[in-house]
């Protein structure tokens, strides 16, 4: 493989800043630096991806696509230049051209297409697939404003634009020969000519233009090279003249406006669904524009669909892109004129469906008439399909109707996305056993009894190069002199090499040393960024993801309450000084969430401010918290809050993140929560709370949260001390409320407080073991040793073997 020096590296750069820009490098400014840096990585990537392509065409492979409404993928210059091998001889050139080669990393901009969890999944696995050699392509939308950027003003979230393309449009390569256009609206008629051939008409309809730009995926250590292909919208006629001449100026780029509208944005909702007409628009048309080009290449590579789905895999990430179910049979039906049974034979063995979340509201649900208006021959479609498998789930059911009615396609005015996509699929994977045991069990499971053979598990798992070499240079390094150097880059297993010092005092303060570095260095940057002094003598406890009910950030701040209240009668009562750091965005129009973000803050500001506090308690609220400043934060933390409601939570990969940069977890048996007990056994986990079952039960005999609150007098103080509020004066009597009596939903719906006694003891017991530094690090090393399987790669290794029937790099030659 071709390595670059950092003399051939300034000379590409100078070459860019000189052709591209019009400069020398003593005329440069950094954004020209990065963007001259960034064309000549991408030049590279291009060159393989190109490589690759001829490759795959040759031997005629089959390929997986990757649908997903979302890639969260954050920053590429280091990652590019980490996975080409360039790492060191590029921080050397920008030095030498006179650059921070830091800086510049840090100037770029996170490119966040996408929400949370399900988003940051796909970007690791497009590193994944691509390190395994797997010809790959992901599929979105070119978002021109990506998830908002979050400001804290007077301790409330302000939500602000995030645009994102003025740098982060280096990397994407737009294929203009590649546009292919996606229709909406209009009607259809069936037409037959003088033979008595059938054939669809459609007419009237809006077209709106998908343009590719492409971002290359370079894999680590190989030369393959993938590419995530993000659709912007564009309209054929950019600007109506015969409006324009007449003055009518504002109509006249109205059409183009309401083109472009398709990929402005990104919903910033996580974990729900938002029924709207623009979002309905955003996933036809990212999976027609996919699908015609994915056709259109493969046309011209067999000349036929008939083997189709034997050259092909689809993988729709959640239900967002569910549409390409009925778009590949319209393109197989009216296009390629192939009857039902063999269209539907193609797609039923090209689409595979990850679910990533039991919560109800995320279940999407469109009216049918939004359907019938805005995609008309695809609602003939899904009736079709809806009226075919309901015959057969009828005879199947010996005409139970209550199974027919759950399971059904279109019901009571409503087309429900995943029970198409259970319909069509092939397989149906969960993201955890545990949540792939409750589809089974419960979410899915009269149509688990029909077709038990589609229900597979796939345990999430995370980049590891990212989030650990790349984000914690000197645990890595510490790693690759225990557990045989470079080798856990591919090989993730390897990092069990480390188990063997677990009573090795010397690798153990060496773990502590790292772990206090990181703290500092993360102290350093909130200091720089906010002027917050974090107390790094403290244990980092911390609790960053999505703004949830479910997810508990409010059980982790009643519990920061209990322990303010008792530091006030006592100032002894904090054995172990803590500093607790939060982190998360809320979706703009839930209202709860923001009133929990709220609520950090002003207890922070109490908190803070309250000489007894000083260098025992303190609370943080980290603002705009994304996928760079996880990367700076997981080295530093020590103690892990997975702590949802048992059931809920399909996965959680930040659990696995922190569990890698050695943070010990303090949580629920939910999500992979289940798999890390398993390979870290009680001793190196602090568990409490309701299992899911328990959960289940408790809520069928009737949760009363208000007795927990009369039988629990610290409860009660806690519960009490949130009505009246803290210093600011705001008073959380609505989320006090919440608690005790609900509104508009069950009290207590997460089981709050249910579970804080035994979250409490969990807590303290953490708090004890941290004492220990011995036992503390042993736990820490024994972490990371065991976080080998929450690599994306074994992940990605399942689906191929599992799902995908595709071969992957054989690793045995290392
Ligand atoms: C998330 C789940 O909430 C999380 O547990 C899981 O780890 C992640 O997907 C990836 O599978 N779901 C979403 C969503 O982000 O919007 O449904």
């Amino acid at each position: 493989m071709h390595t670059y020096t950092k003399k051939e590296l300034m000379a590409l750069i100078t070459g860019k800043l000189r052709r591209n820009f019009g400069r020398d490098v003593d005329e440069a400014t950094s954004l020209h630096m990065f963007k001259a840096c960034a064309l000549v990585l991408r030049d590279i990537m291009s060159e393989r991806q190109m490589q690759t392509q001829d490759r795959t065409t040759r031997s005629h492979a089959r390929q997986v696509h990757y649908l997903s409404l979302e890639f969260l993928m954050g920053r590429s210059l280091m990652k590019n230049a980490y996975n080409l091998g360039v790492l060191e001889p590029l921080k050397e050139a920008i030095e030498g051209l006179g650059f921070s080669a830091p800086e510049l990393f840090e100037s770029e901009p996170d490119a966040g297409l996408g929400n949370g969890g399900l988003g940051r999944l796909a970007a690791c696995y497009l590193d994944s697939m691509t390190t395994l050699d797997i010809p790959a392509t992901g599929y979105s939308i070119c978002y021109e404003l990506g998830i908002f950027k979050q400001k804290i003003v007077d301790g409330q979230q302000v939500e602000l634009p995030d645009n994102w393309l003025g740098l982060g449009d280096a990397w994407l390569i737009p294929k203009m020969d590649e546009v292919e256009e996606v229709r909406f609206g209009g009607r259809v008629e069936d037409v037959w000519d003088e033979h008595g051939h059938h054939s669809i008409r459609h007419t009237g309809y809006d077209s709106v233009l998908a343009v590719p730009k492409d971002m290359e995926i370079a894999g680590y250590g190989t030369e393959h090279g993938n590419v995530l292909r993000l659709w912007d919208s564009k309209s054929p006629q950019p600007v109506d003249m015969s409006l324009f001449s007449r003055g009518e100026y504002l109509k006249a780029v109205e059409r183009q406006a309401l083109a472009e509208s398709i990929s402005k944005i990104l919903y910033p909702e996580d974990n729900h669904y938002e029924g709207k007409s623009l979002r309905l628009k955003q996933q036809y048309f990212f999976v027609s524009a996919t699908i015609q080009s994915i056709v259109r290449k493969h046309r011209a590579e067999y000349g036929t669909l008939r083997n189709f789905h034997l050259k092909h895999v689809i993988q729709i990430n959640d239900t967002h892109p569910t549409l390409v179910i009925p778009e590949l049979m319209r393109i197989l039906l009216d296009e390629e004129g192939y009857g039902w049974d063999e269209a539907w034979n193609i797609v039923t063995h090209t689409v595979a469906y990850t679910n990533h979340t039991v919560l109800a509201e995320a279940l999407e649900r469109w009216p049918q008439q939004l359907v019938i208006d805005l995609l008309p021959r695809i609602w003939q479609i899904i009736v079709e399909i809806s009226n075919r498998y309901q015959a057969e789930l009828t005879t199947y059911f010996h005409g139970d109707m209550s199974k027919v009615e759950r399971m059904a396609i279109i019901w009571g005015g409503d087309v429900r996305m995943a029970n198409l996509c259970i319909c069509a699929c092939f397989a149906v994977n969960g993201v955890s056993a545990l949540h792939s045991d409750i589809l089974k069990r419960e979410v899915f499971h009269d149509a688990y009894l029909r077709t038990p053979g589609k229900f597979k598990n796939v345990t999430n798992g995370i980049d590891h190069r990212r989030w650990l070499s790349e984000c914690n240079p000197q645990l890595d390094a510490l790693i690759k002199e225990c557990c045989g150097g470079d080798r856990y880059l591919l090989d993730p297993d390897a990092l069990s090499g480390l188990e063997k010092y677990k009573d090795d005092s010397a690798v153990l303060e060496r773990l502590d040393a790292i772990k206090q570095a990181n703290k500092k260095a993360f102290a350093s940057y909130v200091a720089r960024e906010s002027g917050i002094i974090l107390n790094t003598d403290a244990v980092f406890d911390v609790q960053v993801k999505r703004l949830h009910e479910y997810k508990r950030q409010l059980l982790n701040v009643l519990h920061i309450i209990y322990e303010y209240q008792h530091l006030k009668e006592d100032p002894n009562f904090m054995i172990v000084p803590k500093v607790y750091l939060f982190g998360a965005k809320a979706a703009p129009g839930y209202y709860v969430a923001k009133r929990i973000i709220h609520l950090i803050n002003s207890l922070a500001a109490t908190i803070n401010a309250d000489p007894i506090c000083k260098d025992k308690l303190q609370v943080v609220f980290l603002e705009n918290y994304r996928v760079s400043l996880a990367e700076k934060l997981m080295p530093a933390s020590e103690l892990s809050e997975q702590i949802s409601t048992a059931g809920k939570e399909a996965s959680g990969t930040g659990n696995m993140k922190f569990m890698m940069n050695g943070a010990v977890t303090i949580g629920t048996l939910d999500g992979a929560n289940v798999e890390m007990h398993q390979v870290l056994g009680d001793e190196n986990i602090f568990l409490f709370g309701l299992k899911a079952h328990e959960v289940s039960e408790l809520k069928a005999k009737g949760y009363h949260s208000y007795e927990y609150y009369m039988h629990n007098n610290d409860l009660r103080a806690v519960v009490d001390a949130l009505a009246q509020g803290f210093q600011d004066g705001v008073s959380y009597n609505d989320l006090a409320k919440r608690l005790l009596f609900g509104d508009g939903c069950p009290a207590d719906e997460y089981l709050l407080l249910a579970d804080f006694d035994s979250y409490r003891n969990a807590q303290k017991k953490a708090a004890d073991t941290y004492l220990d530094r011995k036992k503390w690090n042993q736990m820490s090393l024994m972490n990371v040793a065991r976080s080998g399987i929450f690599a994306a790669d074994r992940s990605i290794r399942d689906y191929a073997r599992d799902i995908w029937d595709v071969p992957v790099r054989d690793l045995s030659k290392l």
